[in-house]
C-alpha cells in the first residue's frame, strides 16, 4: 500500500499529532460547558445541511437535546444563504446551534446573528474561510486544531463529540456519526483519524460491528447475481454489466445462485462460500488497480433486523441522502432515531431517489447524444473541452441531485482521471445550484482543491461557494449562468496549463 499512497496523504496522516487531538477536544468540552450553561427553558434553534451528514448530524444533536429536556426547533437547508441568516435572525430564539454548516458563513453568523445579541454555536468540518472566532460564538471545528476533516472527522463526527462531552450515555450514538462520516465520503478501506476513535465507541456500545466482505452496494438486500452485475465502483471485468454473465460467474465458483426457487442474497452464502466468492472476484479483478480493493471492512448496524437494507451503514447513509434529497429530511431524521414508521417511509424515498438518479442520467444521456449532433452555433447544454465537462441542466435535474449526477458522470470512467466536471441545475427563487468534481482516483484529486476553485470562479459573479477538496459546490444567480460558464471555460483552461507545467 505503501509503494501507490501519496505524498500529501500520507502528510495528512501524520498531521494528526496527539498534541492536535488533545486541542479539538478541548474545544468540544469548551462549547459543552458553555452549552451546558443555558437556561433549559430556552427553545434551541437548529440548523444542518440536508445530506446525509447533515441529517447524521442532526438526529445525533436532537438525541442530544431530548436527553436533556431541552425544547428544539429544526431547520434542514440545502446552503445556509445570506437570506436564511437573515430570517434566522429575525426570528425571536435567542439561541441557535448549526451542524455540519456554518464555518463557510462564518461571516453572515457573526454579523447577522452574533451582531444582534444571539448566542451561537457551530459544529461544522468545513473549510474555514476568512474569520473563524467572535464573541458571541462558540465555534468547533476541527481545522481550528490544525486537523484536516476530508477523512479525519464529519459534521457529524463533530456534533457527536460535542454530545458526548454533554454527557458519556450518549456514545450509543455514535454509530449515527459513522452513517454521516460514510455519507461524506471519508470511509475508505477503514476509518482514520478521529472517525477511528468513534469507530471504537460505536463498538464498544455494541450498536455497530465491521466484518470483512465485499464492498459491493446492496448485498443486504439485492440477489447476489443483481450485485455483481452493478459493481461499477469496483469493476468486475466481464462480470459488471451483464446479468448472464454475472449468474455464470457465480455457478463457475460452484455457488448454486438460487435457493428453490428464489435467488440467493450474499447474506445466504455460508462462510466457505463466502471466502471462495471473495476469491473469485478478487481474481477476476486482476489488471484493474488494486484487485483486493473489492474486500474491506463493512459496517454492520446491529440494531437493524436482519435482511433490511438499513443494516449496512453504507446503504443508511444512502438513504439518508435520498430523504435530504427528496425533501424527507425529518423522516431520515426519524430513521436515524429508530422510528419504525419513519424507516419504511424514508425506503420508499429512497426508491423514488434510485427514480430520480435514473431520469438525471437518462437526461444527460440523451443530451450528451444530441450534443454530437449540432454544430457549434447551437447553445449546448453540456459543454465538451480539453480536461473539462460543464453540464447546464436548467430545470431538467432537481437542484438538489445535481451533486449526485455530478458525482456518477466523474465515477462513470468515460473522461480521462483529472477532467473537471461541472453541473448547474435551477433552485427555487432565481438561484442556480452549482456542482463542482473531478473525474479519477483519489491520487489524483490530491493535486486540486476544487473548493478553492470553484470559491475563486463563483465570486467573479457575486456567488458563494463552499465544500471540501474533493467536492465542492455554490450557489450563484440564475441570470448569471452564461458568465458563470464562461468564466469557469477560463479559469479552469488556465488552470490545466499550470498543472501542466508543474508536472
Ligand atoms: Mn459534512
Amino acid at each position: 500500500m505503501e509503494a501507490v499512497s501519496g505524498k500529501k496523504v500520507l502528510n495528512e496522516e501524520a498531521d494528526v499529532t496527539p498534541e492536535k487531538i488533545e486541542a479539538f477536544k478541548l474545544l468540544v468540552k469548551e462549547a459543552a460547558a458553555a452549552f451546558s450553561l443555558v437556561d433549559k427553558a430556552e427553545t434551541i434553534r437548529l440548523v444542518s445541511h440536508l445530506d446525509a451528514d447533515g441529517l447524521s448530524s442532526a438526529a445525533v444533536v436532537i438525541k442530544t437535546f431530548l436527553r436533556e429536556n431541552r425544547k428544539y426547533c429544526l431547520s434542514i437547508v440545502p446552503q445556509l444563504t445570506e437570506e436564511i441568516a437573515l430570517e434566522l435572525a429575525a426570528e425571536s430564539y435567542s439561541h441557535y446551534v448549526f451542524t455540519d454548516l456554518g464555518t463557510g458563513q462564518f461571516g453572515l453568523l457573526k454579523k447577522h446573528l452574533a451582531g444582534n445579541g444571539k448566542k451561537v454555536f457551530i459544529l461544522d468540518h468545513h473549510h474555514m474561510q476568512g474569520e473563524s472566532a467572535a464573541e458571541g460564538v462558540v465555534h468547533v471545528n476541527p481545522h481550528l486544531a490544525g486537523i484536516e476533516s476530508s477523512r479525519e472527522i464529519s459534521g457529524a463526527g463533530v456534533s457527536y463529540f460535542f454530545s458526548k462531552a454533554l454527557s458519556v450515555k450518549n456514545t450509543d450514538l455514535a454509530h449515527i456519526a459513522l452513517i454521516g462520516a460514510i455519507g461524506d465520503m471519508q470511509e475508505d478501506n477503514g476509518f482514520s483519524g478521529l472517525n477511528k476513535e468513534i469507530l471504537l465507541d460505536a463498538k464498544a456500545a455494541g450498536t455497530l460491528k465491521a466484518i470483512t466482505g465485499l464492498r459491493l452496494f446492496g448485498v443486504q438486500t439485492k440477489p447476489l447475481h443483481k450485485v455483481l452485475e452493478y459493481s461499477s465502483e469496483f469493476l468486475i471485468p466481464g462480470v459488471t454489466g451483464s446479468e448472464s454473465a454475472a449468474i455464470q460467474f457465480i455457478q463457475q465458483l460452484g455457488i448454486s445462485p438460487k435457493s428453490g426457487s428464489s435467488w440467493k442474497k450474499l447474506t445466504d452464502l455460508n462462510d466457505e462460500e463466502l471466502v471462495r466468492l471473495a476469491t473469485g472476484v478478487v481474481l477476476q479483478r486482476i489488471g484493474q488497480q488494486s484487485p483486493e480493493a473489492i474486500i474491506g471492512p463493512v459496517y454492520i448496524l446491529k440494531q437493524e433486523v436482519d435482511g433490511s437494507p438499513l443494516r449496512d451503514a453504507r446503504e443508511f447513509a444512502t438513504l439518508l441522502n435520498a430523504c435530504g434529497r427528496l425533501g424527507k429530511a425529518s423522516v431520515g431524521i426519524g430513521a436515524c432515531l429508530g422510528d419504525t414508521k419513519c424507516k419504511d417511509e424514508a425506503l420508499r424515498t429512497l426508491g423514488d431517489y434510485k427514480q430520480q438518479i435514473a431520469s438525471s442520467l437518462t437526461w444527460y444521456e440523451k443530451t450528451l447524444k444530441q450534443n454530437s449532433m449540432f454544430g457549434n452555433s447551437q447553445k449546448k447544454s453540456i459543454i465538451l473541452e480539453n480536461g473539462l465537462i460543464i453540464i447546464n441542466a436548467e430545470d431538467n435535474v432537481l437542484s438538489t441531485m445535481i451533486g449526485t449526477l455530478a458525482s456518477i458522470v466523474a465515477k462513470s470512467s468515460n473522461f480521462p482521471p483529472g477532467t473537471f466536471v461541472l453541473s448547474l441545475a435551477r433552485a427555487p427563487d432565481n438561484f442556480t445550484k452549482v456542482s463542482f468534481r473531478l473525474a479519477g482516483e483519489k491520487m489524483v484529486k490530491a493535486d486540486f482543491n476544487l473548493m478553492e476553485l470553484l470559491t475563486a470562479i463563483a465570486a467573479t459573479v457575486g456567488g458563494q461557494a463552499g465544500g471540501h477538496h474533493e467536492a465542492a459546490g455554490a450557489i450563484i444567480k440564475t441570470e448569471k449562468e452564461d458568465e458563470f460558464i464562461t468564466e469557469a471555460r477560463r479559469y479552469l483552461a488556465a488552470r490545466r496549463i499550470e498543472e501542466k507545467v508543474t508536472l
